[in-house]
């Protein structure tokens, strides 16, 4: 299988994250590729192509906020990295907003994803790392693997969150679509839901999203993935949500997929993105299911057997020592000796 990753996405990395009413060491690490690099046995560089996938996606507002914010954070004096404190839940409106707080806080819908002056560049590699496997995949490529990171499911059109700020599954499966593949499905099996993916597609029949996480009435992101969550307008039906109990092993997990994997087939997809989170493993520090690393094989054997041109993105995972193994072996899954 073909692996993408740029050494430059290993450069953002924030040094706290608000957790529980205090500031705690941040989870998605610069590590966390580094180690999933060691299991897989390195990856190919991606080439640029450029902004116009991304702004595809993203708001050009937006992504010149990504771009400055760093700078109005220091020019206002601070040190350290950004991080909101002020949200425009009442009353929104469209404001030209100056102070680097109210960028923040209309940019971002949480304080665990703070922006520091490599973010840019970093989540800029993680998109082109994406686009390259979609490439792959879109040349002829059965399935290839990009070693996204920072995460991308979070990320909204015009917002960042849950350590994500582009998103690299919705990149790629918009650059599939103005490839000319008619139907893109985006399955999520990271273990929180993707709310960025889901918003991004909510109102579009093209794209089909399926996602099995923990129940938001329990786990962040709290607000989207609930089961009657389903799509809008000409994509009333393309939202898929499984949510899942604390505690979830296999058997319960592989048979929401298999449920999302029914979906996906009625549809029809020419080509399907994989938002992968081995943050569903037993041993993660922020998540609370229950699967094994070997489990991994099998649902990606499910999800090979189904044929589908597969474009795989790497999202969520914080057991670092283990991410490796667990990657590995999720993509041996789609190996025919897998
Ligand atoms: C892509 C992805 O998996 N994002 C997950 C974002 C979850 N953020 C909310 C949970 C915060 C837990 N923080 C724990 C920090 C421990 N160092
Ligand atoms: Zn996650």
């Amino acid at each position: 299988m073909r692996r993408f990753f740029s050494p430059r996405q290993l450069a953002h990395a924030p040094a706290l994250e608000l957790h529980n009413g205090g500031f705690v060491p941040y989870a998605e690490v610069p590590a966390r590729a580094a180690m999933i690099l060691a299991a897989i046995g390195g990856a190919a560089e991606p080439v640029d192509a450029g902004m116009a996938p991304i702004e595809a996606v993203h708001h050009a507002d937006y992504l010149a906020f990504l771009r400055e914010a760093p700078g109005l954070w220091r020019a206002a004096g601070r040190s350290g990295d950004a991080i909101p404190y002020a949200f425009p839940v009442v009353g929104r409106r469209p404001l030209r907003l100056h102070r680097i707080d109210a960028l923040l806080g209309r940019y971002g819908f949480d304080a665990t994803t703070p922006l520091t002056p490599d973010t840019w560049d970093t989540a800029y590699w993680s998109a082109q790392t994406a686009l390259a496997a979609t490439g792959a995949v879109l040349g002829g490529e059965r399935t290839a693997f990009a070693l996204c990171r920072p995460p991308g499911h979070h990320a909204g059109a015009d917002y960042c969150g849950g350590y994500c700020h582009l998103n690299v599954a919705a990149i790629a499966a918009q650059a599939a679509r103005d490839a000319g593949v008619a139907r893109v499905t985006v399955l999520d099996i990271d273990y929180h839901h993707g709310n960025g993916t889901q918003d991004i597609f909510w109102d579009r029949g093209d794209v089909f999203y399926a996602s099995v996480h923990a129940d938001p009435a329990t786990d962040y992101p709290f607000y989207w993935g609930h089961a009657d969550e389903r799509g809008e307008g000409a994509g009333e039906g393309a939202t898929l949500n499984l949510p899942l109990s604390h505690g979830t092993t296999l058997d319960e997990f592989r048979r929401a997929q298999g449920e999302a994997l029914a979906a996906i087939a009625a549809f029809g997809p020419g080509l399907l993105v994989v938002s992968f989170g081995a943050d569903t493993w037993e041993g993660d520090p922020i998540s609370r299911f229950a699967l094994k690393t070997a489990d991994y094989a099998l649902l990606a054997r499910d999800i090979a057997a189904c044929g589908w041109p597969t474009v795989i993105v790497m999202e969520g995972g914080y057991a670092v020592d283990a991410l490796g193994a667990n990657v590995a072996s999720f993509l041996g899954g789609f190996s025919p000796r897998g």
